[in-house]
């Protein structure tokens, strides 16, 4: 008894520790993604012929199959005369970005950095002889931004053992391990010894085993205990490891998830630097994005492909600082806020700190009333955020609260309207309806968990829900039956070999089924299962529970939906198959 009162004092020791080293990045939001290197001298083009549209330019050694020697040669010329990191830094702080995270080496094996492991680096490779992660690190010290660094971790194509070079080295000549123990580690030691403290390691497209991902994650542990790890250093297939998740690369969930999550994101259609590339999104498209984002609970990194000369592509600059323009006036309904627990309204998203709900207007309604449905807080009071002084009318009508808004003096990206409420915001249970006939598809995002139970990303681009273990570990949604009658009942699910055999149990409308879980391969490999036929037998509100039955060690599974198919609906026949 003692002994597990120690433990579960230790326990929340540790999740307080875990807690504490997510603060700064649950507060501060938005970040800067420099994608610098070699790369930009070509900017999209290879002796005339262009990376295609929509490629990414810092890709094209492995577009054309570039060989090393050439590619070495090409870097040879990087010689960015106008770099100046103070004007990186400041940009940076004036588009109201917190952190900054740099490629110190990307996939071509270059590092932007002096490092004693390999010369193929910008101070002894090149003209320049500067150390830009040196000089970044220090300016970004002076404006307040935390420095961070990218590290390609396993691919590598200039690297003989690297990862991803098929072109000049037999991949089944590599020696790997090689690789990760002669450059890749030892560089990602030179990082976190030489540069201060760092706020996160951005690792990338992962690692083929659980135990590669380890030897990094140890390093990070080792040297800097406090610096970040993100999702992508271990195996995108496995059981995704770090401190927190990525986004694919522009991804967007469709709901708020239960982890920390982190978005990073373009800012025309390349990461490196391309001269064909004009698409700029607009600064309406990146504040409205970096709403939606924080309404969900992530982070916004957002990338910028500097030039060869050093410069920062003017277009970029622009978008950033009108952004930044936006943020001065608005930066308290971004920073230090979390998810709001309403859903996505016609009008924009929200966001939420203590009592206050920001409300963010992306278009101006057409009956000048911003409706905040589903919310159980009764209203204090409402204000613009730029006129605290001049109250707003909230309005209710059939249960649903609402703010009028003036016609006058609309932002063209977002206007923020301050809805204070008593309590902290809360959504009042989301009902789920149907349609004649049609089925009810209950989607783990979608549903109200307790307990552990986790809504967590997938490396494919979906959501499942994990991390639970005991009946209390719950996902539930509350239906509306219009019509009732028998429905089969499917679940779909991803089941490691060593989850089988566990017990969950669903209850809905009075009706209890355990049933036991069946492997399914890999952690993402997922896979329907019927489980049997069910009555509905009353119209009106029937909640529906998944739990596993008793308390297990492990995953009960990754689980994605119930669907609850009609068979008979109202004494019709509905479909059968
Ligand atoms: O291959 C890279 C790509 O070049 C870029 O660095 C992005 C940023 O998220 N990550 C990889 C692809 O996911």
């Amino acid at each position: 008894m003692k002994s597990f009162a120690v433990f579960a004092l230790l326990a929340a020791a540790n999740c307080v520790c875990a807690q504490d080293k997510m603060e700064w990045f649950t507060h501060d939001k938005f970040g800067m993604f420099v994608h610098w290197g070699p790369y930009s001298v070509l900017a999209g083009e290879w002796k005339g012929q262009r990376t295609p549209a929509g490629d990414e330019a810092e890709w094209i050694m492995q577009r054309f199959n570039i060989p090393v020697k050439d590619y070495r040669e090409m870097a040879h010329t990087l010689n960015p005369v106008k770099f100046d990191a103070n004007a990186y830094a400041k940009l940076a702080r004036a588009a109201g970005m917190k952190y900054l995270v740099l490629t110190a080496k990307h996939h071509d094996g270059f590092a932007m950095y002096d490092s004693k492991v390999s010369d193929y680096n910008i101070v002894k490779w090149t003209p320049f002889r500067r150390d830009i992660v040196k000089e970044l690190s220090e300016a970004c010290k002076r404006e307040g931004i935390r420095f961070c660094v990218y590290y390609s971790h396993r691919e590598d194509w200039d690297d003989p053992n690297g990862y991803g070079n098929h072109w000049d080295y037999d991949p089944a000549k590599k020696d790997f391990d090689k690789y990760l123990r002669e450059k890749s580690l030892p560089q990602l030691r030179e990082l976190l010894t030489n540069y201060g403290p760092l706020g996160l390691i951005w690792f990338d497209r992962g690692i083929d085993t659980t135990a590669q991902a380890k030897q990094f994650i140890n390093l990070v542990h080792e040297l800097q205990p406090k610096c970040l790890i993100n999702g992508r250093v271990g195996n995108y297939a496995h059981e995704l490891l770090g401190d927190y998740q990525n986004m694919n690369d522009n991804g967007m969930p469709t709901g708020g998830l239960d982890e920390y999550w982190e978005t990073p994101q373009t800012l025309n259609g390349t990461w490196g630097y391309s001269k064909f590339d004009e698409q700029w999104k607009t600064p309406a498209n990146v504040i409205q994005r970096m709403v939606e984002i924080v309404s969900k609970g992530g982070n916004y990194l957002l990338n910028i492909g500097p030039k060869a000369d050093g410069t920062i592509p003017a277009p970029s600059v622009a978008v950033m600082e009108q952004v930044g323009a936006w943020m001065q006036k608005n930066g308290e309904s971004i920073y230090g806020t979390s998810a709001c627990p309403v859903g996505q309204f016609p009008w924009g998203r929200c966001t939420v700190k203590g009592g206050n709900m920001y409300l963010h207007a992306f278009q101006k309604p057409a009956d000048g009333v911003l409706w905040v449905g589903g919310l159980k807080n009764e209203a204090a009071s409402a204000h613009l955020l730029q006129a605290p002084g001049q109250k707003l009318e909230v309005v209710r009508q059939d249960g649903v609260t609402g703010v009028r808004v003036p016609a006058q003096g609309w932002d063209a990206a977002s206007t923020v309207v301050v809805l204070v409420v008593k309590g902290k915001p809360e959504a009042e249970p989301e009902l789920m309806t149907q349609g004649s006939d049609s089925p009810f598809h209950l989607t783990g995002i979608r549903g109200e968990t307790s307990g552990q139970a986790m809504k967590r990303f997938n490396r494919d681009g979906s959501f499942h829900i994990g991390r639970w273990t005991k009946p209390e570990d719950q996902v539930r949604w509350n239906l509306v039956v219009s019509q009732p009658g028998k429905y089969h009942l499917r679940v779909r699910y991803a089941a490691r070999p060593e989850w089988a055999g566990r017990k969950f149990v669903v209850e809905l409308g009075g009706q209890r089924l355990e049933k036991t879980v069946e492997a399914t391969g890999d952690w993402y490999q997922y896979k329907a299962f019927d489980l049997g036929v069910v009555t509905l037998a009353a119209k009106g509100a029937m909640p529906v529970v998944i739990r596993p039955a008793a308390a297990g060690p492990e995953n009960l599974m990754y689980f994605e939906s119930l669907t609850l198919e009609p068979i008979t609906v109202s004494g019709r026949l509905g479909r059968l198959d």
